[in-house]
């Protein structure tokens, strides 16, 4: 049996979201984030080392960071929700698998963090918003021309992207002036499989 590691309003929804789609059964231990730091508690770090969530544990195999665990569950589920055949379509789903970490999250973090200084965080996060801009319109503009990131069916590319997105919404500076992206969000919100992993998951601020 799969145990996630959920940290509340966080990454690791991706991952009941995923765990959902594919019918795998899972057991979800809960972790709250410290009220003041809003990081996560030190239990997590008996997990891993890291301490970050998600992190997930299947027959004694600890795994850590999102789209490690994303490949560990498609391999595991047999290729469901992995690469597309087509060659142009694969070639998307490996970029943006690795695209929603490595490059869109960064910016985003790095506002909120900013925010959070007084005074000065106001004029720093201005400078960040035009880098989060320079995403957003190349996504806009990719979702304006197919369905789903990687071509014509829902993969795990479009999970990964969910918390970026999601978060871009919240405070990122996302709104209806990029109709095809906020489209894409309402269209995963809809689905049942992520609206049951946002049942189990519990606390969640970005749906
Ligand atoms: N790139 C990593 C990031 C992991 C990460 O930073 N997780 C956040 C949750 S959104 C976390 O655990 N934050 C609490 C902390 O750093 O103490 C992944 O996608 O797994």
């Amino acid at each position: 049996m799969i145990i996630v590691h959920h940290l509340e309003n966080s990454r690791s929804q991706r991952i009941l979201w995923m765990l959902e789609e594919l019918g795998l059964p899972y057991e979800i231990k809960r972790y709250e984030r410290n009220k003041a730091t809003m990081l996560a508690p030190p239990e997590l770090k008996k997990v891993h080392p890291l301490g970050k969530s998600p992190v997930i544990e299947d027959d004694g195999q600890v795994v850590a960071e999102t789209g490690a665990i994303v490949e560990y569950l498609v391999d595991k589920a047999d290729g469901k929700l992995g690469a597309p055949a087509n060659r142009a379509d694969a070639l998307r789903y490996r970029f943006w698998l690795h695209y929603a970490e490595g490059s869109m999250m960064p910016p985003l973090l790095l506002k909120l963090v900013l925010a959070r200084i007084p005074i000065l965080g106001k004029a720093a996060t201005k400078k960040i918003q035009p880098m989060i801009d320079v995403h957003l319109d190349y996504v806009e503009s990719e979702l304006s021309q197919r369905p789903w990131f990687a071509g014509a069916e829902m993969t795990a590319a479009d999970i990964m992207m969910s918390f970026p997105l999601e978060a871009a919404r919240s405070r990122g500076g996302l709104n209806e002036s990029r109709p095809a992206t906020i489209a894409w969000l309402a269209k995963i919100h809809a689905r049942p499989a992520y609206q049951a992993g946002l049942k189990k998951g519990g606390p969640y601020a970005y749906a």
